[in-house]
């Protein structure tokens, strides 16, 4: 690029200096340089010009790592857990590098991953030098790291818990092990199969109460309480759970599967590892 000239090609001229300032975190990128009309706030997404001191080089990195790399999302793309945090990425806006953690070797229970998520399950998400795992702990993490789909108010935010606590509690284990029963991933006879299924219903009526009455879990928007519950829903068919019976949850399903960066579990998450 011509020096003096901003990527998006607009002329800078050195004699009547003005200030270009780049926000990076906590330390500050500041170039003088000058505009022959007005000042400019240079948006991050036209690129930035090349640093020409090694303090301007530390801040660009840091602001490059802090806010431009991307977090890795290690999994399997059948695994329920897996796609809410890839889900959740998704409908945030959020690129992520995948990394297939390849269950039937047993790769989860290998050295290298147990450094990673010390229960030697996934979902577990990379996030620079933090190693993060429990879904629902980890949709927590990415609604406060962005400010997205964690609720708005002190009442939201515990009322997003409560439904993250309550569908691992209630929900999820009684839809993921019929699929996997009837996915051939976990053998047990028709009566263990019912019990799950009983005790699925129990809870899908449950959600379908809550849903008669408003659009998303909490409050007017989606939040991740959503994510983590359409994340166990999304499988009740693949376990011989008909949703018929639930009119509500399946036109909340039918939301957000409109939601903009909404992906099914096959679309969110490669078969392998991806970049
Ligand atoms: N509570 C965990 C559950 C994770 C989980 O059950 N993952 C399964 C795959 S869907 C797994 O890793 N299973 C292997 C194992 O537990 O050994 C979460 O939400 O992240």
């Amino acid at each position: 690029m011509q020096r003096g000239s901003t990527p998006s090609g607009v002329r800078l001229k050195p004699s009547r200096p003005s200030r270009l300032a780049i926000s990076a975190g906590s330390e500050a990128v500041t170039e003088r340089w000058s505009m022959s009309r007005a000042e400019i706030f240079m948006p991050a997404h036209i690129g930035l010009p090349p640093p020409r001191s090694s303090a301007m080089l530390r801040g660009l990195n840091h602001w490059r790592n802090g806010f431009m790399s991307k977090m890795t999302l290690y999994g399997i793309w059948l695994s329920g857990p897996t796609y809410k945090v890839g889900l959740a990425l998704s409908l945030m806006g959020q690129p992520f590098a995948y990394k297939h953690v390849d269950l039937r070797a047993g790769a989860h229970k290998q050295p290298d991953y147990l450094a990673i998520n010390r229960f030697g399950q996934v979902p577990a998400l990379v996030d620079g030098d933090l190693k993060l795992c429990q879904s629902g702990s980890i949709l927590l993490y990415l609604a406060d790291k962005f400010g997205k789909m964690g609720g708005k108010t002190p009442e939201e935010k515990a009322r997003v818990r409560e439904w993250l606590f309550w569908e691992f509690d209630r929900l999820a284990s009684n839809i993921y092990r019929p699929r996997a029963i009837k996915r051939g991933f976990m053998k047990a006879d028709d009566n263990v199969h019912q019990m799950y299924v009983n005790q699925a219903t129990d809870a899908l009526k449950v959600l379908e109460t809550a849903l008669a009455k408003s659009d998303f879990l909490v409050g007017s928007e989606v939040t991740i309480a959503d994510v983590a519950v359409y994340g166990d829903v999304a499988y009740a068919e693949e376990g011989a759970i008909d949703l018929t019976p639930y009119p509500s949850v399946k036109a909340w399903m039918a939301r957000v599967e409109e939601l903009p960066g909404f992906k099914k579990y096959e679309d969110v998450l490669p078969k392998q590892d991806a970049a």
